[in-house]
């Protein structure tokens, strides 16, 4: 019904910081945004009222002070709908087909006047600027922001963060890419700025239709009984359904972004009907540049909600005319499951919430072949955490589960666990690890919860995230970057009427399920420093963290964003060493 790989892909503007000493101004705007050639215009709640917003260049050590002018007006741009039925008449999952699916207007969102507030994502920033999700903006109410930038360089994004509604605001347009840029990385020589380096946001919107079935323009959030997450069937990129990319024959540098609600992409990039990874190289991930280029995983790039990928593309070896195509292969709501890149034009799986794998068609034009030397060796300011570090560091185990209600959509939420001696008594998780059982109590369920964590500045912990939910979860950090250390297979049970409102009781053991097929590995575009991390079903990720600067209330949370307005989201607080002695 709409046309792919008609639209050229548009660049964000750039808002080069320091060409306006530091200072900028980003006004936060209604406005109309043309999603593809075909479509009437939409209206969105956008950054300078544009989808996405202008893409901020800072450079470390150069703070940015952005005054963020909430100009919103009128009301909010999104039809929001949860259909009555999870498939239409045809059997189809309405997720995959656009317009409301006979769902009622979602009266509460309808209300929304404009109230945001803004996190950059990946940023080191100091507690009171960094976006809580609770301290908001009205139109018209001032928020001067001030970001250090004491950071290596690395693709951010900025968006708004308002408790509970996350998901509307950014579906609604308020999203915009944030580069970091230094001398470290410029010694490698890598492309910076057009034409050769590209910002790529890649979402997923769907669309409302009038009584004849045309496509209308209107952006509508629909979810249905079976699934709480949004899956929109249009992939845009940079704010355009399915656009063509034309390059010249040379070696390319995609900053990608993805910046979906829920969705997760694993992108494959063919020629010719076969797979065309071995083209790509990815230098970089959310924290910027890894140790050493890294190949794609043989199945496609995966990249979940929030997740980013520096890639360097290489197209010098092809002859003005060739066509490339970028697709995703992902089912929706994604569970780890594989599936193979030679088939990814077979892709389109309606169960799956994936009618379109379609992303980005590529077009060779005319041009004198370059192709871009790849270094071996990128990043050398970082190592792994040393065992020594990581001995007697705090250990934080957290679990993700699903809990049914009666009478409202499943509620996702994340159990921080407490340690107990073996004379506990009452609803506990046990984890069994070989001849080793540890008992844990959950102590807190929701954000209102007490504040459980009070990581110490400077110094490693280990954060454990174990999953007892079918599906994969990308866990974000506010403020510092981590690494993983460890994916394992875990097999889990939970008995009837285990999972309350704040307890829970399960045992969880360190070994592979029977029916589980995950293979629960880490790829090696994971082992950079990263800020979100995907936790796969029947999975335990750990990871270490530590946090240097800055010290205050920060979150964490699931970057699905219909999960983290619906529970998964936690306060922790940061604390300088010499105040540990005072805390009661
Ligand atoms: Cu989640």
């Amino acid at each position: 019904m709409l046309t792919p790989f008609v639209d050229r892909l548009p660049l964000p503007s750039r808002l080069i910081a320091t060409e306006h000493d530091g200072r900028l101004q980003v006004r936060i705007r209604s406005g109309v945004h043309s999603f593809h050639r075909d479509l009437p215009a939409s209206s969105i709640w956008g950054f300078e009222g544009t989808v996405p917003g202008p893409t901020i260049e800072a450079e470390r050590g150069r703070p940015v002070t952005v005054e963020w002018r909430n100009e919103l007006d009128g009301a909010y741009p999104v039809w929001v709908t949860v259909a009555p039925q999870a498939t239409d008449a045809d059997g189809v999952p309405v997720q995959c087909v656009p317009g409301l699916s006979g769902g009622e207007l979602d009266a509460d969102a309808a209300g929304l006047t404009g109230h945001t507030v803004v996190h950059l994502h990946g940023a080191l920033t100091p507690a009171s600027y960094d976006g809580w999700a609770e301290n908001l903006f009205a139109p018209g109410q001032p928020a001067v922001f001030h970001y250090p930038m004491e950071q290596r360089a690395a693709l951010l994004w900025y968006h708004d963060h308002v408790m509970g509604t996350t998901k509307f605001d950014v579906y609604a347009g308020l999203a915009g890419l944030w580069i970091v840029r230094d001398e470290q990385e410029r010694e490698l020589g890598l492309p910076e700025g057009p034409p050769f380096e590209l910002p790529l946001l890649i979402q997923d919107r769907n669309f409302d239709v009038d009584e004849q079935g045309q496509l209308t323009g209107r952006l509508v959030h629909k979810t249905d009984p079976d699934v709480m997450e949004a899956f929109a069937p249009f992939t845009i990129v940079n704010g355009t359904v399915w656009p063509v990319l034309e390059v010249e024959p040379a070696t390319y540098r995609f900053r990608l972004l993805n910046g979906s609600n829920a969705r997760t992409y694993r992108l494959v990039l063919l020629h010719d009907g076969r797979p065309a990874l071995d083209r790509i190289e990815q230098i970089g991930t959310d924290h910027g540049l890894l140790r050493a280029p890294a190949a794609v995983p043989e199945d496609g790039l995966v990249l979940a909600s929030a997740e980013r990928a520096d890639l360097l593309v290489d197209f010098s070896d092809l002859d003005a005319g060739t066509e490339l195509t970028l697709l995703n292969t992902a089912r929706a709501p994604c569970d780890g499951a594989a599936f193979p890149a030679a088939e990814a034009e077979q892709a389109a799986d309606l169960d799956g919430l994936l009618p379109y794998p379609q992303v980005l068609l590529v077009r060779v034009v005319g041009g004198t072949p370059t192709k871009g030397s790849i270094p071996e060796k990128l990043a050398t300011d970082y190592d792994s955490a040393s065992a020594d570090a990581l001995s007697g560091a705090p250990r934080r185990m957290i679990a993700l589960v699903e809990m049914e209600l009666d009478d409202a959509p499943n509620m996702l939420t994340m159990r921080e666990l407490e340690l107990v001696g073996d004379d506990a008594t009452g609803p506990l998780v046990s984890v069994r690890d070989g001849d080793e059982t540890v008992r844990y109590r959950s102590v807190a369920a929701h954000f209102e919860d007490r504040t459980t964590f009070f990581p110490m500045l400077g110094m490693y912990e280990v954060w454990q995230l174990v999953n007892l939910t079918g599906d994969t979860h990308p866990i974000h950090l506010h403020l510092d970057p981590f690494q993983i250390l460890s994916r394992r297979a875990i097999r889990y049970e939970i008995p009837e009427g285990g999972i309350e409102d704040r307890d829970l009781t399960a045992e969880i053991t360190l070994e592979r399920d029977p029916d589980d097929d995950l293979a629960h590995t880490i790829d090696d575009n994971e082992r950079g420093l990263k800020d979100t991390i995907r936790v796969n079903p029947n999975e335990l990720v750990e990871i270490a963290v530590r946090f240097t600067n800055y010290s205050g209330r920060y979150m964490y949370h699931c970057h699905i964003l219909e999960h983290e307005d619906r529970d998964m989201m936690r306060p922790f607080v940061t604390m300088p060493s010499d105040l540990m002695p005072f805390m009661a």
